[in-house]
C-alpha cells in the first residue's frame, strides 16, 4: 500500500480544528487531528510546507519508521508544533492500518486490558451552589468521575468558568481576552468548594480539580495539604512544570495526588517526573505528544513507576484524537482516566464517530480504525476564525500564567 495524497481540512465548526486526510492507492484513508489551540496554522504550514510533501509514496505500515523520520529527520526536536504535527501524521497512519486490516486500532496496541474507559467530564459554576449543581447534574447522567471549579469571589472571570447562559470553551474568536488571578483569594476559597462537595456528595463520585499551572511549588502543597480531607482523585498543573524539580517540593508536603503534563509534547517533558515518582497520573495528549506511536512509549514508560495516564481531553482535542485516546486507554494496562469535555453538537455533525458513553465509561466502538470521519462538506461551510487562549493578569496588572 502507498500513500497517494495527503491534505489538512482546516474548520470552525464552533472552534478551530485542523484535520489531517492521508490517502492510499488501495482507496483506504486516515484521518489525524493537527490542532494546537491558538496557534492553528503554524502547524498547518509545517505540515504543508514541510511534512507532507515527504509523505507520498511511502508504505503507510511503517509508523514507527515514518515517525522516525520526521522526528530525527527534521534535526529540529521536540516542540509543540513540531510534535502536533508529527502526531497528525501518526494517528492518520493507525487509522489505516486498521481499516486495512479491518480492525479497531486498540487490536493493534495489545487489544482490551479492560471493558471501558473511565472518563472525567467538567463541572463549573459562578459560585460553590451553582458547581454543586452542576457536578449533581453530571452524576445523574452517569459521571462517576468529575472534575469541579467554581468562581472564586473577588477574580473576575475566574480559570474553568463560563461566562453565563454559555458552555466553557477556553478559546475565544478575536484577539486575546484578558483574565484575573489572585493567588490569596483563591488558596482561601477553594477548600470551601471541595469541603461543600464532599458534604452534600458523599465520598463515593471521584472529585478532580485543576490548578492550571498558577501556583508556586509551596503554594500548591498548601492546596493539596487543605484538600486532603475530600481525598480528591488529582489535583491538576499544580505549578508551571518546566522545572520538573519543583513537584519534589509538593510531594514532600501533601498526599493530594497529582496529574500534569497536558502543555507537554514529549517523554522528555515528563521523564523526571516519572522516574522519581513525583506524579501519580500523565496527562501528555496524543495530538500534542508525537501521536499514538509516542504516547504508548511514554504511557509504558510510566508503568514501570507506578504513574497512570490521565490523558487530557479538552474541547481544543478534536474527536479524531478524542477516538484515539479511547483505543490506547482501552489497551494500556496503567490507564487512569480519560478526560471527556463535550463537544459542540455542531463539531460532533461535523466528525461523525463511534465512541461511545455509558454509566461514567466511554468505549472507542469496533469499528475498523479509529472510527471517526469527517464530513468534508459540511466543515467547509465553517472556515477558520482566530481565536486565542486568554491572558491572564494579577490584580496589580503583572502577566501572570493563564
Ligand atoms: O487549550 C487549553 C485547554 O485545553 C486547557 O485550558 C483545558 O486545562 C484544561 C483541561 O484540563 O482540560
Ligand atoms: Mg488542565
Amino acid at each position: 500500500m502507498k500513500i497517494t495524497a495527503a491534505r489538512l481540512i482546516v474548520c470552525s465548526p464552533d472552534r478551530n480544528f485542523v484535520t489531517l486526510k492521508i490517502e492510499t492507492d488501495e482507496g483506504i484513508y486516515g484521518l489525524g487531528d493537527a490542532t494546537l489551540n491558538g496557534r492553528e496554522l503554524a502547524v498547518a504550514a509545517y505540515l504543508e510546507e514541510h511534512v507532507l510533501p515527504c509523505l507520498i509514496g511511502r508504505d503507510p505500515f511503517q509508523t514507527e519508521e515514518i515517525w522516525q523520520y520526521f522526528y530525527r529527520g527534521a534535526y529540529w526536536r521536540r516542540g509543540p508544533v513540531t510534535m502536533t504535527a508529527i502526531a497528525a501524521v501518526d494517528v492518520a497512519l493507525w487509522d489505516i492500518k486498521g481499516k486495512a486490516l479491518n480492525t479497531p486500532v486498540y487490536n493493534l496496541l495489545g487489544g482490551k486490558s479492560r471493558d471501558g474507559v473511565m472518563v472525567y467530564t467538567h463541572a463549573n459554576g459562578a459560585d460553590i451552589s451553582e458547581a454543586l449543581d452542576s457536578v449533581q447534574k453530571y452524576m445523574a447522567e452517569g459521571y462517576i468521575a468529575v472534575r469541579a471549579q467554581a468562581g472564586v469571589p473577588g477574580v473576575a472571570s475566574s480559570y474553568g468558568v463560563p461566562k453565563p447562559g454559555k458552555a466553557y470553551e477556553p478559546a475565544e474568536r478575536g484577539l486575546p481576552s484578558e483574565t484575573l488571578w489572585s493567588t490569596e483569594k483563591y488558596l482561601n476559597f477553594v477548600p470551601k468548594l471541595f469541603e461543600k462537595l464532599r458534604v452534600e456528595l458523599g465520598d463515593d463520585v471521584h472529585l478532580l480539580h485543576d490548578l492550571h499551572h498558577r501556583l508556586t511549588p509551596i503554594e500548591a502543597a498548601r492546596v493539596g495539604k487543605s484538600l486532603e480531607p475530600y481525598h480528591l482523585f488529582w489535583m491538576e498543573d499544580p505549578c508551571p512544570a518546566e522545572l520538573q524539580e519543583s513537584f519534589e517540593l509538593i510531594r514532600r508536603h501533601t498526599t493530594t495526588p497529582i496529574a500534569t503534563g497536558e502543555v507537554f509534547n514529549s517523554i522528555w517533558d515528563s521523564h523526571d517526573l516519572i522516574r522519581k515518582q513525583l506524579i501519580d497520573y500523565i496527562r501528555m495528549t496524543i495530538v500534542h505528544g508525537g501521536g499514538i506511536t509516542h504516547a504508548k512509549k511514554t504511557a509504558e514508560f510510566a508503568s514501570l513507576y507506578h504513574v497512570r495516564t490521565g490523558f487530557h481531553g479538552a474541547t481544543d482535542l478534536s474527536p479524531v484524537t478524542m477516538a484515539a485516546a479511547l483505543h490506547l486507554g482501552l489497551s494500556v494496562h496503567n490507564f487512569g482516566i480519560q478526560e471527556h469535555m463535550h463537544h459542540s453538537p455542531l463539531t460532533d455533525e461535523v466528525f461523525p464517530h463511534n465512541y461511545t458513553f455509558q454509566a461514567g465509561y466511554m468505549h472507542p466502538g469496533d469499528a475498523p480504525g479509529l472510527g471517526v470521519d469527517i464530513d468534508e462538506l459540511l466543515a467547509a461551510k465553517y472556515p477558520y476564525q482566530r481565536a486565542y487562549l486568554p491572558v491572564a493578569r494579577k490584580l496589580d496588572g503583572t502577566i501572570t500564567d493563564w
